[in-house]
């Protein structure tokens, strides 16, 4: 039996029964970005399109089986992390980034839905700060988060590089700060340690579900193809806009991004 020709990513996320956000999403993302995806759901939501009404934990022993079952078989060449919920499985995660040697980490910091519901327990954002952002190859907050994650509110281009500067004084090698709303452009910008990079794109009306997990999903899938951090991001959010462009009215709440 020949080795696949595929890279492969994972996603350790949340579910969402509509498919918009979650692991399910960024499963659709990786095969549209042409890599084998693989998934770890970490905690269970009931959703559609108009909002998350419940919130269900997977036990921090049965996401140790999920993952260490998983990662004894197969190395992924990336992994997105997105919603986590709770801080046992944030460390959980840490710890087998370090004892597998994970690479291409890519951390997405999930705190509230787009309907404003918490998706992350009170400790939960600590933890990530703490244990997983020193082993991320890149964090992808959006201006909100970013704000939670370092204290400065980003309303213009300079607080969101003073956002970032502190953001990756935790330890990641690269930061992008997603969904800034600058001059009626949607705007997202790459620190790398030594040079801001601004990429903006057409901003379209109406209100998205699952942007952000399109966008680290894609940004994860390219660094296992091996494009480095900046190529990713820009292919990353070439495809979330089309994706955008094209979104669906599946339900009587937001448009899911056509992906
Ligand atoms: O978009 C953030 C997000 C991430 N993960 C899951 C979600 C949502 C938003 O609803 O449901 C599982």
């Amino acid at each position: 039996m020949k080795p696949s020709p595929l890279k492969v990513a994972l996603t350790i996320a949340g579910s969402d029964p509509t498919g918009g956000a979650g692991f399910q999403a960024d499963l659709k993302t990786f095969a549209a970005m042409g890599v084998y995806g693989l998934s770890i759901p970490a905690v269970l939501t009931a959703q559609n399109t108009r909002g998350v009404s419940g919130v269900h934990e997977v036990s921090v022993d049965f996401f140790t089986e999920e993952l260490e079952t998983l990662l004894k078989d197969v190395m992924p060449d990336a992994v997105k992390a997105g919603m986590l919920y709770t801080s046992e499985i944030v460390e959980k995660l840490s710890l087998s980034i370090r004892e597998c040697s994970l690479k291409n980490i890519v951390v997405d910091p999930v705190t509230v839905s787009s309907t404003g519901v918490s998706l992350a327990k009170a400790d939960t954002l600590t933890a990530i700060k703490r244990s997983l952002f020193p082993l991320a190859r890149v964090i992808t907050p959006n201006i909100y988060e970013a704000y939670l994650l370092s204290g400065v509110e980003v309303n213009n281009e300079n607080e969101m590089k003073d956002a970032a500067l502190k953001l990756r004084d935790l330890g990641p090698e690269e930061v992008i700060i997603t969904g800034g709303h600058l001059k009626d452009k949607a705007v997202d910008m790459l620190f790398d340690g030594k040079e801001f990079l601004f990429l903006d794109s057409e901003r379209l009306e109406g209100e998205f579900h699952g942007t952000g997990c399109a966008f680290s999903s894609a940004l994860a899938a390219g660094l296992a193809l091996g494009y480095d951090v900046k190529e990713s991001a820009v292919k990353a959010k070439e495809f979330v806009f089309n994706a955008m462009k094209n979104a669906l009215l599946l339900g009587k709440g937001m448009k899911i991004l056509n992906i």
